[in-house]
């Protein structure tokens, strides 16, 4: 049986593409269109969530390619990171051997894979000519005000006597991963990005970046969490004033308690005299828990509205580092105070209402809408958007203030696998950043023990001041990997800039990124850092973009019998064992026909199967073409199958265009299986049908680009299909007087048919076409408004 090997094609045009330099840019090229997939985690084997992603862009990429632009297309590895040092322990080696030998292998992979990127920018985070970029950001954003140390909880393991990462807390009971012990927390002092500076800038953003998915923006804008609400202070017996955050002081004539976190400092002293509050603060309260709980102290405060005296609680759905740490109870109007006071027996006044005469009933629940003020002394009547403006002005105390879910970023892993934190801590001068000339800080070798091997590098932990000159210690903590990934989109940009991150004025030119791909998991945290990354940088004056990826794919999962594909569960299939079988080209257009990339699909061997007969269907019949060329008439046939290759074109283009390459990939299908039922029927006219042929090939180019090579030059053709223009509709006219001609053409194919065959009651006929026509002619018949005719073909079979 003829057909093609796999594995002699795939690496014989891999080497083509590298000794040609297809996939290199040059620094110079103008605004190219930039196509990026998250980079890799190095794990040690490309899954095929990757194959996924990577075939996204790729295809994306090649079809860019075609349409004649420039085309960035890098990548990289996101090298840093605790699995490393955990796999490192586990094979007795060190996470840098670990990790480069993890890079080499994806790297072949990927290039088995057809992958068509410009490896010249190739980069590895855990490389120190990247690192230190991080190095000197965090310098950088320290000079901007953007970089402060504060004390902060950590996990802590009182067996090891180290920190622990939060994936090194295992199971509900929260133990050490290693001996089982139940983790505590200790205040240490961490590093924190001051991401919160640009909060507001971040949510505002959101609603320009229309080529993102609405779910991720909602994502992120639940996770910044803007409140507009005010501040205020309540005078506390014995304690003076009080402040809390609310964002319904239209409600104040209903606050009837007052609560504070257990862990507020009044909370606190209250519980050195008290009791029953201590016991609270030290061992029932559960923040987590369903009902809100709390106690009653002896304390009161006065509602400023009202001049009323309050009891005040301690309670546990009080956050300490939400707001003030302390709040107004209305139980009349918010679920949770209405769940407390319905518990400890404390007054529910409605003090707004659906309208003047409808004073709510608020004894079973808390009627939660904005209305009208009742029982508000002169503000009643006053709508509570109006209430709120004039209470916050008129209550001495009240500021407006605006409260956000987001915190800072804090920064500080106590882990070896990572950027060291440029700092030296100096007894005389504190803490004081390395000089900028003495970049990078590098790691010293590793070594296995419990806690941060940087804590027992002695010798390298001892320096001297940049300041004072005296005795110094290194710090000893590194980064959190997301600052990697928060700008290597930039680096890309200038890989090899040895005098700055990027070159600026490149990069005002080759960003943003045009279309991004990756996982949904990103959705929240790496995305969010990047934009805030991003802003600040433009805020340095090195970038003139304030968002860094224009367009946004969140590709779904690839599923194995409806669960998610993984190494844990046990039932991956491994890319390789697919490449080995069928080649990449299969593993490629299996993936990509099987959905839209943002959903879910399930592997299936005869997906795999009848990707890979369709490609050696494919390559038998251009075989068959050029060893006997057809000899027919350009006769009605031709034409119709002209104007399906037209067609075909049309829609495939722009379904490239959207990322739904399903969509296009099955209209190719269609159009080799109308050039093959086109041959079978009669002898073809060799023009149209070659191209056909030439059409399909390129069409499929950027997702099977191997087979479409051979193809390619089975054909005749100089040069790559890689290379070769996308095809263009044979017609000269616009797109969009092509496509209405199209409609048109279709319609007379029809009146034809019923003509020629002399119909006269149409719903006495069936039409019988062979099976591969039939959606053709059902095409037609919908797009021509011949009921009549639908209504036979639908009876006929099946279809669709
Ligand atoms: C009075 C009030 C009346 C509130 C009302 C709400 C509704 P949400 O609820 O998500 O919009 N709050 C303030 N500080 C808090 C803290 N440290 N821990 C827990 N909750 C706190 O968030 C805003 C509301 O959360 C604030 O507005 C406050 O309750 C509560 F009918 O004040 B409100
Ligand atoms: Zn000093």
């Amino acid at each position: 049986r003829r057909g093609f090997d796999h594995s002699e094609i795939e690496p014989r045009w891999q080497g083509e593409w590298d000794d040609a330099d297809v996939f290199h840019i040059p620094d110079d090229a103008d605004d190219p269109t930039y196509v990026l997939g998250m980079f890799p985690y190095t794990s040690g084997e490309l899954h095929m969530g990757h194959v996924r992603n990577y075939t996204i862009t790729d295809a994306y990429a090649r079809f860019r390619r075609m349409r004649g632009e420039h085309v960035l297309h890098p990548i990289g590895w996101d090298s840093f990171g605790l699995p490393a040092e955990n796999a490192a322990i586990e094979r007795d080696t060190n996470p840098r051997d670990w990790t480069l030998s993890c890079i080499e292998t994806m790297r072949e992979q990927m290039h088995a894979m057809g992958f068509g990127y410009d490896w010249d920018r190739e980069i590895a985070t855990c490389d120190p000519d990247y690192f230190r970029w991080n190095q000197w950001l965090f310098e950088r954003l320290h000079e901007e005000g953007l970089v402060y140390r504060e004390a902060s909880e950590v996990n802590w393991c009182p067996s090891c006597e180290t920190v622990l990462a939060d994936e090194q807390v295992e199971g509900d009971e929260e133990v050490c991963w290693r001996c089982g012990t139940p983790v505590e927390t200790r205040e240490l002092d961490q590093w924190f990005w001051g991401i919160t500076e640009y909060a507001d800038e971040l949510a505002d953003d959101l609603e320009e970046l229309d080529g993102w998915p609405d779910n991720v923006r909602q994502m992120q804008e639940n996770w910044i969490g803007r409140q507009p609400g005010a501040r205020l202070e309540f005078q506390v017996s014995d304690h003076g004033p009080v402040e809390v955050f609310t964002t319904r002081i239209d409600t104040i004539y209903g606050a009837t308690f007052f609560a504070l976190a257990p862990g507020h400092h009044i909370a606190q002293e209250v519980a050195e005299r008290d009791d029953d509050v201590r016991r609270f603060v030290e061992e029932e309260a559960d923040p987590e828990g369903d009902e809100p709980k709390g106690v009653k102290t002896d304390l009161t405060a006065t509602n400023p509205a009202t001049g009323e005296e309050i009891p005040v609680y301690v309670a546990d759905f009080v956050l300490s580092d939400v707001g003030t740490g302390a709040l107004m109870g209305v139980p009349g109007h918010d679920t949770r105070d209405h769940a407390f006071a319905s518990e400890y027996g404390i007054d529910i006044v409605p003090v707004v209402a659906p309208s003047t005469d409808e004073v709510p009933d608020v004894s079973e629940a808390a009627f939660t809408d904005d209305g009208v003020l009742v029982n508000s002394d002169d503000y009643s009547g006053t709508e509570s958007a109006v209430a709120r403006d004039e209470l916050t002005s008129d209550i001495e105390s009240a500021t407006d203030h605006v409260q956000y879910r987001l915190r800072d970023w804090g920064i500080s892993r106590q882990r070896y696998w990572g950027t060291p934190i440029p700092v030296v801590h100096c007894e005389d001068c504190g803490p004081v950043m390395v000089p900028e000339e003495e970049l990078p800080v590098e790691l010293p070798e590793f070594v296995h023990t419990t806690g941060n091997p940087l804590d027992e590098a002695t010798k390298w932990k001892r320096t001297t001041c940049p300041d004072c000159g005296g005795d110094a210690e290194r710090e000893t903590d590194t980064m959190d990997t997301f600052v990697d990934s928060a700008w290597y989109f930039l680096r890309f940009v200038s890989p090899d800039d040895e005098d700055a991150p990027f070159d600026v004025e490149q990069a005002d030119d080759w960003m943003p990124v045009d279309q991004y791909v990756g996982g949904i998991e990103h959705a929240v945290m790496h995305l969010l850092y990047s934009r805030f990354v991003t802003k600040a940088i433009a805020d340095m004056e090195m970038l003139d973009h304030r968002e860094p990826f224009e367009n946004l794919v969140t590709q779904g999962m690839v599923l194995a019998d409806g669960e998610k594909m993984s190494k844990s569960k046990g039932n991956g299939v491994s890319p390789l064992a697919i490449v080995d079988e069928y080649g990449a080209d299969t593993a490629r257009l299996f993936t990509m026909q099987a959905a839209r990339p943002e959903r879910d699909f399930d592997w299936s061997e005869t997906g795999v199967q009848s990707a890979y007969g369709f490609l050696q269907r494919l390559y038998e019949t251009v075989e068959e073409f050029t060893e006997s060329p057809p000899e027919g008439e350009r006769d009605a046939i031709a034409e119709y199958v002209a104007r399906e290759i037209d067609a075909t074109i049309v829609s495939a283009r722009e379904s490239y265009e959207d990322l739904t390459f399903a969509e296009a990939l099955r209209e190719t299908r269609d159009l080799v299986g109308l050039l093959r039922q086109y041959r079978d029927y009669t002898d073809p006219h060799a023009e149209t049908y070659e191209r056909g042929l030439s059409v399909a090939t390129r069409l499929l180019a950027p997702v099977t680009p191997h087979v479409a090579e051979e193809v390619w030059s089975t054909l005749g053709h100089d040069g790559f299909a890689a290379e070769a223009s996308f095809p263009t509709p044979a017609g000269d006219a616009s797109d969009a007087d092509r496509e209405r001609q199209l409609v048109e053409n279709t319609r007379e194919d029809v009146r034809n048919i019923v003509d020629v065959a002399g119909i006269e009651d149409p719903e006495q006929v069936t039409i019988v076409v062979a099976p591969e026509w039939k959606h053709r002619a059902l095409d037609i018949a919908i797009e021509s408004d011949a009921p009549n005719v639908i209504g036979e073909l639908m009876q006929e079979d099946d279809i669709r």
